[in-house]
């Protein structure tokens, strides 16, 4: 008994440790969902981007059909890109396909996470947990890890809290 709980404490304690080290990564089904995190917000912002990788390890496609945040009155998965020189922005319809053996990246500058309607601005180094609902591989919770706004890439965060003149509607 003594010995069946030491083997219980150390995989506890192992489990803890692989935690800390790996606190990135969510798995769901076949896929894996790689380091979610989303830029600190300036006080008073009420749009934020959120980052992720999500590979598909499967021999089918998935699809990203959702995602909520207690944090965001809506969240969803947007496009930017430039037209013209002009730098525009777009939800995607219909969801984000991950398809199958490959990997799909969430970044600045091409799809991200927009969490709108956000109450409380996302600060340095706070948790923000979401669920993503894929069509197969169901639902998965995650969290992502919010780091500073600065960066070489900040603007295009920085545009989404300027967003007046956008049309965040979504077709239909
Ligand atoms: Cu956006």
């Amino acid at each position: 008994m003594k010995r069946l709980l030491t083997l219980v404490t150390s995989l506890l304690f192992a489990g803890l440790i692989a935690t800390i080290s790996t606190a990135h990564d969510f798995k769901a089904g076949n896929l894996e969902i790689g380091h979610p995190h989303a830029r600190a917000m300036v006080p008073g912002a009420r749009v934020g981007g959120g980052y992720l990788k999500i590979t598909n390890t499967g021999s089918i496609d998935d699809t990203l059909i959702s995602i909520t945040s207690d944090r965001a009155k809506e969240t969803e998965v947007h496009q930017m890109s430039v037209n013209n020189g002009v730098m525009t922005m777009r939800p995607v319809t219909g969801g984000l396909t991950i398809p199958a053996g490959q990997t799909v990246e969430l970044e600045p500058g091409g799809y991200h996470i927009m969490f709108m309607g956000v109450e409380k601005p996302f600060v340095n180094g706070e948790i923000i947990k979401a669920t993503l609902t894929f069509e197969k591989a169901g639902s998965v919770d995650v969290e992502f890890a919010v780091g500073s706004a600065g960066g070489a890439r900040s603007s295009a965060t920085d545009n989404h809290t300027d967003m007046g003149g956008m049309d965040m509607s979504k077709p239909q």
